[in-house]
């Protein structure tokens, strides 16, 4: 059973501690074909997550702005996204379109990431479902346009996200990571994973 949160649907612990090992593996294969890598925002800010993308595209941002495309900026094409990831997206949300990109992002216990909205798929009717492995992630939740009041919670390892719906546009971000809640992971961190329709 989900709960909700402003529209967003959270399964609390939906994963269990051998499907999160395995899916850690799956992800560490995607990252050896596919490096993390630094990104930088349109005017030239660092992020400090590092990330990379499984599956037909994948997002980038750099210089040029946010954008997907069809090859790592290392020059080499996407992995295919895991079938443990996807499965994921089918239990959650049966009734959308397959996903054809999932971000992986990977929170070094200082990392962060600022109130954003997610919108730069073509086809916004549908979700975003993102998953949390490793340290817990203190994610915070806004409204539609910026600004307003603000709600946090912590989402832990083997948590599952739904953004959709009337809620598909709400501003959310993640304050802060707290490591060394969780021992899935060989060094305190937290990989979150976000599978969309992006094309
Ligand atoms: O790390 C998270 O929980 C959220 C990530 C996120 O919002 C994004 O990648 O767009
Ligand atoms: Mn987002």
């Amino acid at each position: 059973m989900a709960r909700e949160i402003r529209g967003f649907r959270i399964f609390d612990g939906m994963l269990g501690a051998t499907a999160q090992r395995d899916m850690v593996a799956d992800v560490r294969r995607v990252v050896r074909a596919a490096p993390l890598f630094a990104p930088v925002t349109a005017r030239g800010q660092a992020m400090s997550v590092r990330m990379t993308s499984a599956g037909a595209r994948g997002w980038v941002t750099d210089r040029r702005g946010y954008r997907y495309q069809a090859m790592h900026p290392g020059g080499m094409p996407w992995p295919p996204i895991p079938d443990s990831i996807l499965a994921v997206w089918n239990a959650v949300v049966p009734q959308a379109r397959s996903p054809d990109t999932c971000l992986i992002n990977w929170y070094a216990p200082a990392a962060r990431m600022g109130l954003h909205q997610d919108r730069d798929e073509a086809d916004l009717t549908q979700p975003v479902v993102s998953i949390s492995l490793g340290d817990d992630a203190l994610f915070r939740i806004g409204n539609t346009e910026r600004g307003g009041r603000t709600e946090s919670l912590w989402l832990r390892s083997g948590d599952v996200l739904v953004m959709g719906g009337a809620a598909r546009l709400t501003y959310h971000g993640v304050d802060r990571i707290a490591p060394g809640t969780s021992t899935l992971l060989d060094a305190p961190g937290r990989i979150n994973l976000t599978l969309r329709v992006a094309g």
